[in-house]
C-alpha cells in the first residue's frame, strides 16, 4: 500500500517532491496497533530505480497513550488535557487522536470514550482499529 498525500493508505502510488511530503501523518485502518510495518521510500519517479531499503516502523500499543504499559486513567488524563490543546509528557494531537478509524486531528470525547472502553478490555468497535499514527519522514533514505 501506498502513502497518500492526505496521510491514509491507498493502492496507487503517490510520487510528490520531498518538500512536498514533508513530514506526514499516516493513519489507515489498515495500521494495526502493537505491529511492526516495513516502510521504504520509493523515489523512482525522480531517480530511475531509487528505491529506499526498508525500514521497521512500531505501531504502538491500542490506548497506551501513556506508553506505559498500562491503559488506565492516567491515558484518559493524557486525553482530557489534549482536548484542551495541552499536550504534556511528550503527547501529540497524532498521539491523543484514537478515533475514528481515519484519524480527525480533533481530541474529543470520542478519543477519551475509545481508552475508557480498551480500560474495560472492550474491543474496539470496528475490524481493524487505526493504530497511533506514525512519523514518517519521506525522502531518500540511504
Ligand atoms: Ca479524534
Amino acid at each position: 500500500m501506498f502513502v497518500q498525500p492526505d496521510g491514509t493508505l491507498g493502492e496507487e502510488a503517490v510520487a510528490q517532491l520531498p518538500e512536498t511530503w514533508n513530514t506526514i501523518f499516516v493513519g489507515d485502518q489498515h495500521i494495526i496497533p502493537d505491529s511492526v510495518y516495513e516502510v521504504q521510500s520509493d523515489c523512482s519517479a525522480i531517480f530511475p530505480g531509487l528505491v529506499s531499503q526498508s525500514i521497521p516502523v512500531s505501531t504502538k500499543v491500542w490506548a497506551d497513550v501513556t506508553e506505559d504499559g498500562e491503559i488506565d486513567f492516567s491515558d484518559v488524563l493524557l486525553i482530557i488535557d489534549g482536548t484542551d490543546g495541552n499536550f504534556r509528557d511528550g503527547a501529540t494531537l497524532q498521539s491523543l487522536d484514537l478515533f475514528p478509524c481515519i484519524p480527525d486531528r480533533v481530541i474529543n470525547e470520542d478519543d477519551i470514550s475509545v481508552v475508557k472502553d480498551a480500560m474495560i478490555f472492550y474491543p474496539f468497535p470496528v475490524e481493524h482499529p487505526v493504530s497511533y499514527i506514525f512519523l514518517l519522514r519521506t525522502g531518500p533514505v540511504f
